[in-house]
């Protein structure tokens, strides 16, 4: 049964996003992944120790600051060795990732499967589309040789314009939450409300990623939504959103997660997504952890050993990208 009232339910189809606080229990629902991702930032910084790139491993700091830390002295943002996806393109036999059992256990977690129930419906499907961001200060982030900053602001986009055209007509559904609290300051998500009723934009290449041209919103504002651990932002595909610099001290650290009812296109093929939840056939609910962690393993192994195809259907000699 789903978990949101029909006052929810109509607030996220009126606006096409909703804002539930303290969805999660800060403690027993996001403490476990933090501890997990301590494990994997120790492991970075071994590793990095080991081939001489870093002084220390600092393992005298806490977790964001160790973070930072390790960035700066290494000269590079590593997201991939945190993430739990893969790169769109170039994956190597030894392309990092983690898809480790606190992770899986999120994906899984009976609150947030309750409320995606009740905007999706019971057959649940985890799409792969799915990252974890750690987006540091961004004056303290690695910047690349031409000067840019390796990882700041998401541009403008709706979650549709980043999957392939086969998952138009699928009912794919965003779930963001912070880790750590994301304000305006660490540049928290912005939404721009009603914006999921007009169909999908154009979106053009940018050098940090697919963005709508500003010309495309028409004066539209967006709203920023500062979240506090515990809360969970549910977005529909078409939603506009983006997020801004980090311009605090501290790390900004989120998951997005995506869902769509069993059957549908992902959008993202090559990926591995699996059952969370299915009323009608409970056994093929994937339950096991390290049965993840395989697929994620399985389909890294074998993505490096093919020419990947585009992730996505835009070009930037589209007029509208001038
Ligand atoms: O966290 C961000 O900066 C962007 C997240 C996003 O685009 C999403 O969750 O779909
Ligand atoms: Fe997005």
């Amino acid at each position: 049964m789903g978990s949101l009232t029909s006052e929810q339910i109509a607030q996220f189809e009126e606006e096409g996003y909703l804002l539930v606080r303290g969805l999660f229990s800060p403690e027993e629902d996001l403490d476990p992944i933090i501890e997990e991702y301590k494990g994997v930032l120790d492991s970075l910084a071994r590793e990095l120790h080991a081939k001489g790139e870093i002084s220390s491993t600092h393992d005298d700091l806490p977790f964001g600051e160790r973070l930072i830390r390790v960035y700066q002295e290494s000269g590079k943002v590593h997201a991939q060795y945190f993430d739990f996806s893969l790169p769109q393109a170039n994956v190597q036999p030894d392309t990092p990732f983690w898809a480790g059992p606190a992770v899986f256990a999120a994906l899984r977690n009976e609150r947030l499967l309750d409320a995606v129930e009740s905007l999706i419906g019971p057959e649940i499907y985890s799409n792969p589309v799915q990252h974890v961001r750690m987006k540091p200060p961004e004056r303290l982030t690695p910047r690349n040789e031409d000067g840019r900053v390796q990882l700041g602001k998401t541009p403008v986009h709706q979650d549709n314009g980043v999957v392939t055209e086969d998952a138009d007509e699928t009912q794919m559904l965003t779930v963001w939450f912070p880790l750590t609290r994301a304000t305006v300051k660490h540049g928290c998500l912005s939404v721009w409300p009603g914006s999921h009723r007009k169909g999908l934009l154009d979106h053009c290449p940018t050098d940090i990623g697919l963005g709508i041209p500003g010309k495309l919103l028409g004066g539209s504002k967006a709203v920023a939504l500062p979240m506090e651990r515990g809360d969970a932002l549910f977005m529909h595909k078409l939603t506009v959103h983006a997020s801004f610099s980090n311009t605090s001290d501290e790390v900004r650290w989120s998951f997005d997660l995506r869902y769509n009812p069993i059957g549908q296109a992902t959008g993202r093929s090559h990926f591995p997504g699996f059952v969370a939840r299915s009323r009608q056939q409970p056994e093929l609910e994937l339950r096991d952890p390290t049965g993840w962690e395989s697929l994620w393993r399985e389909t890294r192994d074998h993505l490096a050993t093919i020419e990947m195809g585009k992730f996505n259907r835009w070009n930037s000699d589209n007029p509208v990208c001038a």
